[in-house]
């Protein structure tokens, strides 16, 4: 659905380009040094803290990957076998909540490698953001090389301009890729994860490597999917095809890590998987809220399910089971600099996975905090504890306006 539009899509950001660098003089000095001290925040000196230092970091983005399918099954069949086993085996991020907004999978990259939410009037990828601060620039500090892995085109989302910014120092994209097998939009995922092993056999150690998957994308309908799973009564539904490519995917992880671990790679490297962002469109809610069952009726009851999955995978297993505090994409970000002892300040919407933590802002202006969603555009909250809905309070409709707007100064102004 997403790919579908973006070419008309470019045409307009193309145009609200010259809007946005217009917006920058908006902000005036003492809101960016405002910015810059209110949203600071250091990791704790703990003893996780610098503990995979010189170790290699894979992050693994899991095109629409939401977490509702962890440890179901259909029929008697697990739909992810291979991720129920390594959620057990290492740390997994149930409410890891989604901060996309209009730039889709582009967004999720700006977000985990920047630590700043995403904005939504106009995706990251397009702005005259020079990334200053991301995550291949940092470990490139830290001596290291850094790549991405992605089997699509070099301007598909500005990737390629964007990654130079970046400081990234080769994106193997699809002309590095043999394209001997097509799902959906491009090479499949098994092939493309196959013939990446080969090019991660090849990198120099230690190194910063992102790979982004991409046959789960909507509308998750193709041939190859057909035999995957006995969906029974979802057969013909979305959320039926979206089960039989999560179950092909689910393969396709497995084998790689496996893979990894033969190859004696897994042992030296943090991996972090999650999804980019959601895969059932709100007009499918219905179909998502029979299958979770849980009801979806509102804009509340939408946003409380908004979330995908995470999982950390620390080579030495020291920390296992499950986070259940309340995250966001962001905070991937400096639970990077947390593992690998990064001593720099990351922002309030970007703070360790390994802290406990009970909330988070998605940049639509909506805050979750424990069991209760707030949207500032309706001026209410809902209490899932008792399923009532309230007036917010003006302090914290304020609190959350601020953040965002602080975020969208960092990412429009300062980050450049
Ligand atoms: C394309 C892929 C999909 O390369 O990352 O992007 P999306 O449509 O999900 O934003
Ligand atoms: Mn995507």
């Amino acid at each position: 659905m997403i790919a579908s539009t973006t070419n008309i899509l470019m045409y307009h950001y193309l145009d609200l380009k010259r809007y946005i660098k217009n917006m920058a003089y908006l902000y005036n000095a003492n809101d960016i040094n405002e910015a810059k001290q209110t949203l600071q925040y250091y990791n704790e000196n703990d003893w996780l803290y610098g503990k995979y230092k010189g170790k290699n970091l894979i992050l693994l983005q899991l095109e629409s990957f939401q977490g509702f399918v962890i440890g179901k099954t259909i029929n008697g069949v697990e739909i992810t076998p291979n991720l129920n086993r390594l959620a057990k085996e290492y740390y997994e991020v149930p409410n890891l909540y989604i901060q996309t907004t209009i730039g889709g999978t582009s967004d999720a990259e700006f977000i985990v490698n920047n630590g700043l939410l995403s904005t939504p009037d106009i995706p990251v990828y397009y702005t005259d953001n020079k990334f200053k601060n991301s995550l291949p620039r940092i470990f490139k500090e830290l001596g290291y090389k850094s790549y991405v892995m992605h089997a699509n085109n070099e301007s598909f989302w500005n990737r390629g301009i964007v990654y130079r910014n970046m400081g990234v120092d080769k994106f193997f994209n699809k002309q590095d890729y043999e394209i001997d097998e097509q799902i959906l939009l491009g090479l499949s995922d098994e092939s493309f994860l196959r013939q990446s092993i080969e090019y991660i056999k090849q990198l120099p150690k230690p190194f910063y490597n992102m790979m982004i998957t991409m046959s789960t994308h909507y509308p998750f309908r193709d041939p190859k999917f057909s035999n995957e799973l006995d969906v029974g009564k979802f057969e013909g539904t979305l959320i039926g095809d979206y089960l039989k490519s999560i179950h092909y995917l689910d393969r396709q992880i497995g084998l790689f890590i496996n893979k990894l671990e033969e190859e004696g790679i897994l042992q030296d490297t943090v991996i972090i998987m999650y999804g980019d962002h959601h895969g059932i469109p709100y007009n499918f809610r219905q179909e998502l809220a029979s299958f979770i069952n849980v009801s979806i009726e509102d804009d509340y009851d939408w946003y409380n399910q908004f979330k995908v999955w995470g999982l950390v995978m620390l080579p030495d297993k020291a920390v296992k089971g499950r986070a259940d505090g309340i995250y966001g994409q962001a905070d991937i970000f400096a639970t990077v600099f947390h593992l690998f002892g990064i001593n720099r300040p990351t922002t309030e919407v970007s703070q360790s996975i390994f802290k406990n933590k009970d909330y988070v802002y998605l940049p639509q202006g909506i805050y979750k905090n424990g069991n209760k969603i707030y949207l500032t555009y309706t001026n209410k909250y809902k209490d899932f504890d008792n399923n009532e809905i309230r007036n917010i309070d003006t302090n914290i409709i304020e609190k959350i306006n601020k953040i965002i707007k602080y975020n969208n100064i960092l990412v429009k102004v300062i980050n450049k």
